[in-house]
């Protein structure tokens, strides 16, 4: 059996797709440690990058003919994040034209929102998994080799003799460890610089706090469907090792995004496991970290950043206490600031991330945030990010709107492919894909509210670099290859790009 998994691109449109305003490149790890698992039970297996290929200048018409050429008995396709959406179901349309016999299965978060909608309106595509998917894409593939019904395979929408059949949550690798850690070397085409970069998975389930714009929330991530898992389980640092031993052969930039914060204690374990091998540890040009204010010590700073972490993404979202009480961020505002002042005493960059279009939102609440990102900036905080807040089916933001004075704008699967249609704007003119409007406040004005809070962090650019240049010495003692000049480039490019990022 050969299965092809399938990260598709934003729009089929090569040059349309080079141009979105979302970054496209990255394959979900969830994909791949499906492709992983398929692997270990002995299928030939190959994860194909077609935002990649395009970026190399091949065409659409070539990829479907590569595809059309190797004729795989089954095909998933990624549908983790909404700006794939158009891509994604386009490409499944196209490959059931020139290979009408494949079975065809979408995977990942965005369709596990979406799934009813989805089957009910593109008839060609033949099924799509429930959340976590490597038992389920196994069944799929030995009943497909076997010539057997899909229904009786867990965690499916599956389509047969014209009628669609929902088969329940899906079974799940309890044991996370369990499942085998992913290499590239299932990625065509291979990844290369400046995206030769990789994200480890550390844990799976709920996240242990509750903010509401966020999809991780303990109270609605059961809900969403993403995954049975009622507790949130961690890889030993024995399995991240063998992870990084895997990645670290083909790129040297790592990235840790998930809710490991969570264990504050394990993440420690890992930072120290690392140190434990240097030759792995300096392979590792860069390594960042998403982390939620206030969660780790002092010492687990040091220990990570001596383990190679040396820049630490903080989603601090707003200076406004009460749009944080709002969102039940599980941090003071003093909390922000230790940690910024922590992490640079340790030799990590900390990039602060910023929210506008909050609900109850007001001019003063984004005074007091501009306030505040002032005093990130002199403790030594570098703004890296402003997200007007994205809502969608499953966020509490979205289900309970109008308890907290929201208006979605968007119902239907198809109204959210405006996030695969928009292209680049350096003004970042992102109007139409903002996700709902508040009493009084219209999707111009949230847009408008993110271009200001951006104004204003472009107008603290000399205060920055100042700033960073205090800490250069320090960065430098902790990670020899983080010399002066470059981190000087690196904040000068974050400073005018920042108005065209959007999310
Ligand atoms: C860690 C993380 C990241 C990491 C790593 C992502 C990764 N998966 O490799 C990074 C930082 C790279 C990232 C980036 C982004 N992310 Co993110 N990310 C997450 C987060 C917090 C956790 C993902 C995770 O660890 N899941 C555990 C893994 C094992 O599960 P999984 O990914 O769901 O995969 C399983 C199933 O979905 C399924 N599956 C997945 N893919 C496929 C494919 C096939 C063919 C099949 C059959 C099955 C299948 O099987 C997998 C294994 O069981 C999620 C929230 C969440 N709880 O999922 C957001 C989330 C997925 N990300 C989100 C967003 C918006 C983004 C960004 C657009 C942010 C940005 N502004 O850049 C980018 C897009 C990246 C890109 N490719 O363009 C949103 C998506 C919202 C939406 N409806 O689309 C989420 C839901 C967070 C949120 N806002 O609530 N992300
Ligand atoms: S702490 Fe992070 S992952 Fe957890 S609910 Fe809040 S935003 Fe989501």
């Amino acid at each position: 059996m050969d299965i092809l998994l399938i990260h598709p691109p934003p729009m089929l449109d090569p040059k349309k797709a080079n141009s979105s305003f979302m970054s496209s490149l990255l394959i979900g790890y969830g994909m791949m440690s499906v492709g992983a698992y398929l692997k270990k039970e002995g299928y030939d297996v190959e994860c194909w990058n077609i935002p990649a290929f395009y970026m190399m200048g091949i065409s659409l018409k070539n990829v479907l003919d590569m595809i059309q050429g190797r004729s795989p008995d089954v095909i998933g396709i990624e549908l983790n994040w909404l700006h794939f959406s158009r891509g994604a179901i386009d490409i499944c349309r196209e490959i059931k034209k020139i290979l009408p016999e494949v079975k065809i299965f979408l995977g990942g978060v965005h369709q596990t929102l979406f799934i009813t909608q989805i089957l009910n309106r593109n008839k060609f595509i033949d099924g799509a998994c429930l959340g976590e998917a490597e038992k389920t894409f196994l069944s799929i593939v030995q009943s497909v080799e076997r010539k057997k019904s899909l229904r009786d395979i867990k965690g499916l929408l599956v389509r047969e003799d014209r009628r669609l059949f929902n088969t329940g949550p899906p079974e799940i690798v309890e044991n996370i460890d369990d499942l085998p850690p992913y290499t590239l070397r299932l990625v065509k085409p291979t990844p290369r610089a400046p995206f030769d970069m990789a994200a480890i998975n550390t844990c799976r389930g709920p996240c242990h706090f509750s903010c509401k714009h966020c999809i991780g929330n303990k109270k609605t991530y059961i809900s969403s469907n993403l995954s049975p898992r009622k507790t949130l389980s961690a890889h030993s640092p024995e399995w991240i090792i063998a992870q990084l031993e895997y990645l670290l052969r083909d790129v040297s930039k790592i990235a840790i995004q998930d809710y490991i914060y969570c264990k504050p204690k394990i993440l420690l374990q890992y930072a120290v496991e690392i140190q434990k091998h240097p030759i792995l540890r300096d392979k590792i040009q860069h390594f960042n970290l998403a982390v939620l204010p206030g969660s780790l010590s002092r010492g687990t700073l040091r220990e990570l950043s001596l383990a190679g972490v040396d820049s630490i993404d903080f989603g601090i979202e707003t200076g406004s206490d009460k749009l944080l009480a709002i969102l039940n961020r599980p941090y003071t505002k003093e909390d922000v600031l230790k940690s910024i002042t922590d992490s640079c005493e340790n030799g990590i960059r900390p990039l602060t991330y910023w929210m506008v279009g909050l609900p109850n939102e007001t001019p003063d609440d984004l005074q007091e945030t501009k306030n505040f990102l002032l005093k990130t900036i002199e403790r030594g905080g570098i703004p890296r990010w402003v997200t007007p807040l994205c809502i969608f089916p499953s966020l509490e933001l979205y289900e309970k709107a109008s308890e907290h004075g929201l208006i979605p704008r968007f119902r239907t699967f198809e109204e959210y492919m405006i996030f695969s249609e928009t292209t680049f704007s350096s003004r970042g003119a992102y109007q139409d894909t903002i996700t709902h409007e508040m009493n009084g406040v219209s999707k111009e004005e949230i847009m408008a509210r993110a271009n200001d809070l951006k104004s204003f962090i472009i107008q603290q650019s000399d205060l920055i670099l100042q700033v960073q240049g205090q800490y250069q010495e320090i960065y430098g003692k902790f990670h020899p290859r983080l010399t002066a000049n470059p981190l000087d480039i690196w904040n000068k490019k974050v400073l005018r790009s920042i108005k065209g990022t959007f999310f």
